[in-house]
């Protein structure tokens, strides 16, 4: 099922837009939502969508680890190069809200050692319903839950939930076996969200990240045309 209620296409601009050479920076959008609900298998799948049409990079973000940074090298998503690894040593959220300096200096790196990028994905680490993105980092937010996390999240709202750019409800393929009520969770998920977009998503699909790159790419039209 995908859900995808109309939305402005618009972003918000954050910091300011142009790097210091006077040239446009890259959209940023970030990737937050409880511990494995699918935020990596996202980025890698949207990185192999898109990576052909625009100029990517990614940032991660773990408590103590590498491993997602390493996981999207093993698969290749990206050129080594275009990937970075942020160990965030404390709670998730304090890297991508509060103290947003590691992160800043990973995008500003990306940027200054490739040259001209289009978008850079930043993955939070996984963590509770209360994780958001500073916009002092990144211009979009994409909150993902899952169906085996419990049909009630929508719900239970809070504000990735609320806020978020974009809603994903991932692995869509395992609400049969958990007994999870798409149709509930799609009429929370408006309740909540009103006019922002969910999309319902199984990476497992044909379908796949399909619609969430088109977001993710409509999201960068309207940056190209604003910045
Ligand atoms: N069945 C199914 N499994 C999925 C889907 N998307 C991701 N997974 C699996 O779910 C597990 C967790 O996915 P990750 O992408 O690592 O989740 P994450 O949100 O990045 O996890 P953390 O970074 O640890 O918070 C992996 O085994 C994925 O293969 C999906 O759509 N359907
Ligand atoms: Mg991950």
């Amino acid at each position: 099922m995908h859900l995808d209620h109309s939305h402005d296409e618009s972003t918000a601009v954050s910091a300011d837009a142009h790097r210091p050479d006077g040239h446009r920076r890259a959209l940023r959008i970030g990737l937050g939502g409880p511990v494995g609900s699918g935020k990596t298998a996202t980025v890698a799948a949207l990185c192999k969508e898109l990576r052909e049409e625009l100029s990517l990079a990614v940032v991660t973000n773990d408590i103590y680890t590498r491993e997602d940074a390493e996981f999207l090298l093993r698969e290749a998503v990206l050129p080594p190069e275009r990937i970075t690894a942020v160990e965030t040593g404390a709670c998730p959220h304090t890297a991508i809200r509060d103290d947003i300096s590691a992160n800043l200096e990973a995008v500003e790196d990306l940027e200054d050692e490739i040259g001209p990028l289009d978008l850079i994905l930043v993955e939070s680490g996984g963590d509770n319903l209360t994780a958001t993105f500073s916009k002092g980092l990144v211009d979009a937010q994409i909150f993902v839950i899952d169906v085996a996390g419990g049909d009630d999240i929508p719900r239970k709202g809070g504000p990735g939930v609320t806020t978020a750019d974009l809603l994903v409800v991932n692995k869509t393929d395992l609400a049969p076996y958990v007994g999870s009520d798409l149709e509930g969770m799609a009429a929370d998920a408006k309740a909540q969200r009103a006019e922002l977009p969910v999309i319902f998503q199984s990476l497992r699909s044909d379908v796949g990240v399909g619609p969430v790159a088109a977001w993710a790419r409509a999201q960068y039209a309207a940056w190209a045309a604003s910045a």
